[in-house]
């Protein structure tokens, strides 16, 4: 008897944390709601509906491995639970899983025939799955142009109500860089022949590079590492405000992720790229895990690039992505990548300088694990939290550190409270430079600043800046508020 009332006092304590953890993931604390689930599923491991919610929260941090897992848990324990194929759906269209997806939505259309949300969802995943086998069958057949050898940027006019900057002899200057980011913050237009043309000015600069690019830094030089800025433009110009403008003097490296989520991507991006070419040997930057089509569909920048230029200069962003040098290595001594390390222990840079990268990120591998990985506290490795790249604990990156001759790495991709964490003994240091985070994390952006004798790194953080009343994913596809 006793052992039965400790049973249902368990379950009563359950649903009281299931309580509170819904109120948090009303009030966006994603974080916290997890937590509580998970302590609520301790105390009560056979229901459904707790693992359902969490696989929700857990998809809303953009954790869809976490999220694919428990929804299956779910439907493992209540075949009949609806919500919990909803949810794993979900999660697969997050992973790029559309037919594994439309089977899940099936099921429930078959479920409930005269439901019009599960019609309406089975209806447009169809719609996508014929779609991406159309596309397959046709790409088989033609040998597509490179969308940067149909554009002819001479031939592009520009009126003369245009009242932005302009290249001078086709070069970017310093004043054009100045010019341009007053006018953004006027949010105005850089003219589409410009744009157009720093697109593809920037795109022949990258393929000249290598996969893995060496930096060296003085003895008393500066050098700066920024992480994730994801279409904060505002909050962008608050880094060059603390930390002064780029320049020969003051080399940035940019470590992945500069659009999406954000709305004020295409500010970001021809920032970033005005000064890549304005300074080729001074500023950097990496590919992060959403320079790539799927996330850009998904997370708003393709569609901000429709809406503010055309789908054809959207086609060339993706062309221009897919040579953006995958990971720097600063004085032999510091690798920096936007994801993190590997799935193998036997990696090497040379490895890496190799790498074959101009494509989209693949589903394994080295390029797809620099892009997508994450560090865990624990020794050894796990399946990714994402559903794509690997875990790595400290035993792994000291590893690497060791068989390559590093010091640390240096990496972005997660959101922290603080902008940045040091993990594994300080080898493994996360940077992320994006604060408040889709205008609901709270958390405060940072980026490190280091010398070129001691190669210690010292952090900077900062809140985020006012921006103007333009809700983060505003450009985003309806497929996400469809199947989020
Ligand atoms: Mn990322």
């Amino acid at each position: 008897m006793e052992h039965n009332s400790e049973q249902v006092s368990d379950m009563q304590k359950a649903d009281r944390l299931k309580e509170q953890a819904n109120e948090c993931f009303k009030k966006q604390d994603y974080v916290k709601a997890i937590e509580l689930y998970t302590h609520a599923i301790v105390l009560n491991p056979n229901s459904a509906v707790l693992f359902a919610n969490r696989s929700f929260a857990y998809s809303k941090t953009e954790c869809f491995g976490y999220a694919l897992d428990d929804a299956s848990k779910a439907i493992g324990l209540d075949k009949t639970y609806i919500k919990a194929y909803y949810r794993r759906a979900s999660a697969y269209m997050a992973l790029g899983k559309t037919k594994l997806a439309l089977k899940d939505y099936e099921a429930v259309f078959k479920a409930k025939p005269n439901d019009q949300d599960a019609k309406l969802k089975f209806n447009e995943c169809s719609k996508i799955v014929r779609q991406q086998a159309f596309e397959r069958a046709i790409a088989v057949d033609v040998v597509k142009k490179a969308v940067s050898e149909t554009i002819d940027v001479e031939a592009i006019t520009v009126e003369s109500s245009y009242a932005g900057p302009h290249l001078v002899n086709g070069k970017v200057t310093l004043e054009f860089m100045q010019e341009l980011m007053e006018l953004y913050k006027q949010q105005k237009k850089l003219h589409r022949k410009y744009a157009m043309k720093i697109l593809l000015d920037v795109e022949e600069l990258f393929k000249s590079q290598p996969s893995l690019i060496d930096i060296s830094i003085p003895d008393d030089s500066k050098f700066t590492v920024c992480g994730d800025i994801h279409g904060q433009f505002y909050d962008l110009m608050n880094i060059f405000k603390l930390n002064g403008l780029p320049s020969l003097e003051n080399p940035y490296l940019f470590n992945g992720d500069f659009v999406d989520r954000g709305s004020f991507s295409v500010e970001c991006i021809f920032t970033l790229f005005g000064f890549k070419l304005l300074y080729p040997n001074h500023f950097f930057m990496a590919r992060g895990n959403h320079e790539s089509q799927t996330m850009n569909q998904m997370y708003g920048f393709e569609g901000e690039v429709k809406s503010k230029y055309s789908a054809q200069m959207a086609e060339l962003f993706t062309e221009v992505y897919n040579w953006l040098p995958l990971c720097h290595c600063l004085n032999n001594r510091v690798l920096a990548m936007h994801g993190g390390l590997f799935s193998k222990d036997d990696v090497t840079l040379n490895d890496i300088r190799v790498v074959d990268r101009n494509r989209q990120p693949p589903e394994d591998g080295i390029m797809c694990e620099l892009l997508w990985s994450d560090p865990q506290p624990m020794r050894g490795r796990s399946p990714s939290k994402r559903g794509v790249g690997t875990q790595f604990g400290p035993d792994v990156t000291s590893r690497f550190l060791e068989r390559n001759n590093l010091d640390y790495i240096i990496r972005s991709h997660e959101v922290k409270a603080d902008g940045y964490e040091i993990a594994h003994d300080g080898k493994c240091i996360t940077v992320f430079s994006a604060p408040n985070y889709c205008d609901t994390m709270g958390n405060k952006g940072a980026f490190i600043t280091m010398n070129g004798k001691d190669m210690k790194p010292n952090f900077t953080t900062y809140d985020a800046v006012p921006h103007p009343d333009v809700k983060p994913m505003a450009y985003a596809n309806s497929i996400m508020s469809l199947f989020g």
